[in-house]
């Protein structure tokens, strides 16, 4: 390379991240971090938990899909008249430069069925969409991890989900065959 490309190339660049620091767009929403913990029996659902960060402006998450999934619902895991419940989240906010954060004992995702060979592989490509720039799906690659006996008793992942999730969402195996 001739000296002159170079010295070209060096402007270009600084031009470019003085640009970047005058927009302000320092930090990109964007998911940063999760895990995926398997159901204590295979006809448990996953129970999944991440975190987002906000970009230069508000926006709300509204659907976390996996194709190699059967379902993937949001919930939040509450409190009622001393009891703990979980409700279906239809959109979580992210502040602009802020966090939102899916973790045990609040926002959650349930997932059935995960596809063998991504269990196999030990992770599970999620698309996380938000209300920005029509619909924008940030791609994350949620790593899963085993079931142990220590969290098979705990939070989410266990009794919450297994009653909730049987009851409320599945066709009686009778009805289905009408
Ligand atoms: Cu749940």
């Amino acid at each position: 390379m001739k000296p002159f490309a170079m010295l070209a190339l060096a402007a270009t660049a600084l031009t470019l991240s003085a640009c970047e620091k005058n927009l302000g767009t320092g930090q990109q929403l964007n998911v940063v971090s999760g895990y995926i913990q398997m159901g204590a029996t295979p006809d448990r659902p996953a129970v999944g938990y991440f975190t987002v960060e906000g970009g230069p402006r508000d926006v709300q998450l509204v659907a976390v899909t996996a194709d190699l999934a059967q379902r993937v619902e949001m919930h939040e895991s509450v409190k009622e008249n001393g009891v703990m419940t979980m409700k279906p989240l239809l959109s979580a906010d992210v502040p602009a430069k802020g966090k939102l954060e899916f973790r045990q004992g609040g926002k959650h995702l349930m997932i059935w069925n995960i596809n063998g060979a991504a269990v196999r592989a030990g992770k599970l490509p999620m698309a996380f969409v938000f209300t920005n720039n029509n619909n924008e799906r940030i791609l994350f690659d949620m790593p899963i991890r085993g079931a142990t006996s220590e969290v098979a008793g705990s939070g989410d992942a266990a009794m919450d989900h297994g009653s909730m999730d049987m009851g409320d969402d599945t066709p009686a195996a009778g009805a289905a065959k009408k």
